[in-house]
């Protein structure tokens, strides 16, 4: 288990997000500004819902940071649903005496028929508004302030859309994508032309009451070597990254470097050469190639680390699927009042939050250190140790 754990609470519609954060060093600067780019970037993306410009995210920090430092106590954030205001006493949380119209009818593919016979519920509201993805600003704000430790180590975190429905971003060989065009994309894909090819399909899905999933990669560069461990099923990073993304709302897959494909492969094509010290450019043990997606045996090679998520079209249509009424058991149709068109894009955020968590977590596992400069201290020695064994001072 990692020294660095965090908890959320919050409702879509309730007043707004909480998270606590235990386990930072002391020292780290952190500041309420460094988190806005990333939940700003979380709320965009070309096919989002009208909510994203009810909402303007912002985490307030509530405890943890004095002078803009952290304390190494735990860290409280609070980030508010402005739409809260248009809920009141559907989402009041002292007992209410009138009538709150329910939620009855059950969309496919939401949590809401599961979560109401789970707990019991006649309202699918008090499953929904927890399953949804609102919370993931949360999330991202967490990965935010882990973003910034790595940082403090030289390891960055991006992301791309690799495809959205049909819609395939031409491949990038070796090379990390061009970034700052992501950024720019509407739908945060580096190729100006699989771009627009993705915004028509996310129109015409719009237009035709439907919605659109897709595959959204990460890729954390500047990770060292020996994060995670071969020796236990539950310290195999992979295996920890691979949860970390599948968890957010909406994931069907996950893949680590070339994943399935390499199931094709033979094995003299599905791995990664190693490569003498003449050719190092900095870093120790670089590779040829990087099919491994930077683990092998569950631990990290030095190579990027690269993760993928393959996400399902969002569940709520406005042209609603067949479906059953919770209450009577009649045949309806599903419920619907707004929904996002696609979300890949801000998957992509997510996903990156969800790395940069497990990858710090691994990074204070291995380095340990109450306050940052220990951290570093750890760090430091340790790197000197790399390099081929009988080269050592
Ligand atoms: C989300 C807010 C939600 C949804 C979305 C994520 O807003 P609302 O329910 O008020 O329209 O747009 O949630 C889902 C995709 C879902 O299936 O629940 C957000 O802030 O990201």
């Amino acid at each position: 288990m990692s020294e660095l754990r965090f908890l959320t609470a919050g409702e879509s519609h309730g007043k707004g997000l909480t998270v606590t954060v235990e386990g930072l060093p002391a020292g780290l600067p952190l500041t309420e500004e460094y988190m806005e780019s990333d939940l700003r970037r979380r709320q965009g993306g070309y096919g989002r819902s009208k909510r994203q410009q009810i909402e303007q995210d912002h985490a307030e920090i509530i405890a943890g940071v004095r002078h803009g430092r952290t304390l190494g106590s735990p860290l409280a954030l609070f980030i508010r649903n402005r739409d809260w205001e248009n809920w009141g006493e559907v989402m009041q949380v002292e007992p209410f005496e009138g009538e709150v119209k329910r939620v009855t009818r059950l969309r496919p593919g939401h949590a809401d028929l599961a979560g109401a016979m789970k707990y019991g519920f006649d309202d699918v509201r008090n499953v929904l508004e927890r399953a949804s993805a609102r919370e993931t600003a949360a999330r991202v704000a967490v990965g935010a302030v882990c973003r910034r430790l790595l940082e403090e180590f030289g390891v960055a975190v991006h992301s791309h859309t690799v495809s959205i429905g049909d819609v395939f971003a031409s491949p990038t060989s070796r090379g990390e994508p061009d970034w700052e065009a992501v950024e720019k994309s509407p739908v945060r894909c580096a190729g100006a032309k699989a771009s627009e090819r993705m915004v028509k399909a996310i129109d015409t899905a719009r237009e035709a009451g439907d919605t659109l999933g897709g595959v959204f990669e990460m890729r954390a560069t500047g990770v060292p070597i020996g994060l995670g461990s071969h020796v236990m099923w539950d310290r195999k990073l992979d295996g920890l990254l691979a949860q970390a993304v599948m968890s957010i709302h909406a994931v069907k897959g996950v893949e680590i470097g070339g994943g399935f494909a390499l199931t094709s492969t033979p094995g003299s094509q599905a791995h990664d050469v190693i490569l003498p010290p003449e050719k190092w450019d900095g870093r120790p043990w670089r590779r040829a190639t990087n099919r491994a997606g930077g683990l092998e045996g569950g631990i990290t090679n030095g190579e990027p680390v690269v993760v993928r998520g393959a996400l399902k079209p969002i569940s709520t249509l406005s042209k609603p699927l067949p479906s059953v009424d919770l209450i009577t058991g009649e045949e309806i149709q599903a419920h619907y009042e707004r929904s996002d068109v696609c979300t890949v894009p801000a998957a992509g955020v997510v996903g990156e939050a969800m790395v940069a968590i497990v990858l710090a977590q691994s990074m204070l596992e291995k380095f340990g250190g109450d306050r940052l400069e220990e951290t570093r201290r750890n760090y430091e020695a340790y790197i000197k140790t790399l390099g081929p064994r009988g080269r050592q001072e």
